[in-house]
C-alpha cells in the first residue's frame, strides 16, 4: 500500500517538475490540483486519521486567510527533506505555493499588458458572417499581403476579369506592416466594400507601436520611424477591432491568421496562438499530463494542420516557408509575396438552388495567385 502511494507521489511531482520547466514560456490554463487532493496525498501516507484531519484543516487555514483558492505543490521530495514533520511540509507547502501563485500573477499581468493591452483587443473578438452577409455571393480568401498594394490589386483585378464582382473578400491577417505601400493597403481594406479582415500578427505589432507612441512609451529603436507610428484615431480603431477569427456556418469554414488549437473550442483559444502559432508539441501539465500545446517556432513538434480533423475546414496564413498547404481540413495560403513568392487567394464558388440556399454538393474552389514585382525583404 505504501509503496504504491509513494510511487504516485513521485508520478505526481515529476509531473509537476515538467509543469515548471514549461512554466515560462506557457501561461498557465488551469489552476490545476484542489488543496484537499494534495493534503490527501501528503498525508495518506501516514495513515493516520486524526493526522489527516488536522493537516487539512491546518492548511486550508493557510489558504483561507491568505487567500489562496488552490495550493500547488511541485516537489514532494524535495519538500519533505526541507521539513521535518508532517506540520512544517503542510507550512511550506502553502508559502511555496503562495510565492509561485503570485509570481505567476504578476508573470501573466506583465505578459498581458506588454503584449495584448486592452486598448487593441477587439470588442467581438470571433465574427461569424451569417448567410445574409454574402447572400447570393460567393467567397475569396486572400493570403498574407504585408503591404504588396500592387499584387493584391493585379490579384483583385484577375479575380474580377474570372468570376465579375459577386464575391466577399476575406483577408487572412498580415495585410500590412514590413511591405512596400502599408498605407495604400489600409486604405484600401478599410474603404473596398464586402471585405472582412483578420487580425495577424502583424497588425498585433503595428497597434502595439502605434499605441506606444501615443503613450509616449519607450519604443525599440527598429520601430520608432516605423510607418505605424502615424496612425490616425480611425486606422487605430480599424485595427484595434480586428477580430481573431471569422466563422462562415454556412460553408463550414474558419479563417483565422496563424492557427487554432485542436484540443479547445473557438471561444477558448489564446489570442497570441491565433496570431502566430506553426506548430504543436508535447508538453506536460500539470493536471492532465501530457498535451498538445502550439508553439510558434517553425519544425517544433507537428504542423498544426496536420492535426485539425475537422470538422469545419480552416482557411490561414502566417506561414510562408511551407508556401501553399492543402491539408484534408486546413489550408495554408502563405505563398510569401513579401519575400518574392507568391500572393495566393482561394476562390470558393457558392452555387445556389432556384430556393436560393447553397447547394453543397456542387461547391467547387480555385487558387487564383500572382507573383510578386520582387523580393522585398530577404527571408528572415
Ligand atoms: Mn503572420
Amino acid at each position: 500500500m505504501l509503496s504504491i502511494l509513494n510511487l504516485a507521489e513521485i508520478l505526481l511531482g515529476s509531473v509537476a517538475d515538467k509543469s515548471l520547466n514549461t512554466f515560462s514560456s506557457e501561461l498557465p490554463q488551469s489552476d490545476a490540483i484542489p488543496t484537499s487532493l494534495l493534503m490527501v496525498l501528503l498525508t495518506v501516507n501516514e495513515l493516520r486519521v486524526g493526522q489527516f484531519f488536522k493537516t487539512f484543516a491546518l492548511t486550508s487555514f493557510f489558504s483561507y486567510v491568505l487567500g489562496v483558492n488552490h495550493v500547488r505543490i511541485y516537489n514532494f521530495q524535495l519538500l519533505r527533506l526541507l521539513s521535518c514533520s508532517r506540520k512544517m511540509t503542510a507550512i511550506v507547502a502553502c508559502i511555496v505555493s503562495i510565492v509561485r501563485r503570485r509570481l505567476s500573477l504578476s508573470c501573466n499581468r506583465r505578459y498581458i499588458q506588454d503584449v495584448f493591452p486592452k486598448d487593441i483587443q477587439p470588442f467581438v473578438k470571433h465574427r461569424t458572417l451569417s448567410y445574409e452577409d454574402f447572400e447570393n455571393k460567393d467567397l475569396l480568401i486572400v493570403g498574407d499581403v504585408h503591404g504588396c498594394y500592387d499584387e493584391a490589386m493585379a490579384l483583385m483585378n484577375k479575380v474580377r476579369e474570372k468570376h465579375g464582382e459577386n464575391f466577399v473578400t476575406i483577408f487572412v491577417g498580415d495585410m500590412v506592416n514590413k511591405g512596400p505601400k502599408n498605407e495604400a493597403m489600409l486604405d484600401y481594406i478599410m474603404t473596398t466594400k464586402n471585405t472582412h479582415c483578420i487580425r495577424g500578427n502583424h497588425e498585433q505589432a503595428v497597434l502595439r507601436i502605434a499605441l506606444q507612441k501615443r503613450k509616449n512609451l519607450a519604443m525599440d529603436e527598429r520601430w520608432a520611424k516605423s510607418w505605424a507610428t502615424n496612425l490616425t484615431e480611425k486606422q487605430f480603431a480599424f485595427l484595434a477591432n480586428l477580430p481573431y477569427s471569422i466563422s462562415i456556418p454556412a460553408l463550414n469554414v474558419i479563417v483565422v491568421h496563424a492557427g487554432l488549437n485542436p484540443g479547445a473550442p473557438l471561444y477558448s483559444q489564446n489570442d497570441s496562438d491565433m496570431v502566430s502559432m506553426r506548430c504543436l508539441k508535447w508538453v506536460g501539465d500539470d493536471f492532465h499530463g501530457q498535451v498538445l500545446k502550439p508553439t510558434s517556432k517553425q519544425n517544433d513538434g507537428y504542423m498544426w494542420a496536420t492535426c485539425w480533423r475537422g470538422p469545419q475546414h480552416i482557411y490561414f496564413g502566417h506561414d510562408a516557408i511551407k508556401k501553399l498547404q492543402t491539408h484534408r481540413h486546413c489550408t495554408g495560403l502563405d505563398t510569401g509575396c513579401l519575400y518574392g513568392g507568391k500572393l495566393t487567394a482561394v476562390y470558393l464558388n457558392v452555387p445556389r438552388d432556384l430556393s436560393g440556399a447553397i447547394d453543397h454538393s456542387a461547391l467547387s474552389r480555385e487558387f487564383i495567385s500572382v507573383d510578386a514585382n520582387k523580393a522585398y525583404v530577404p527571408v528572415d
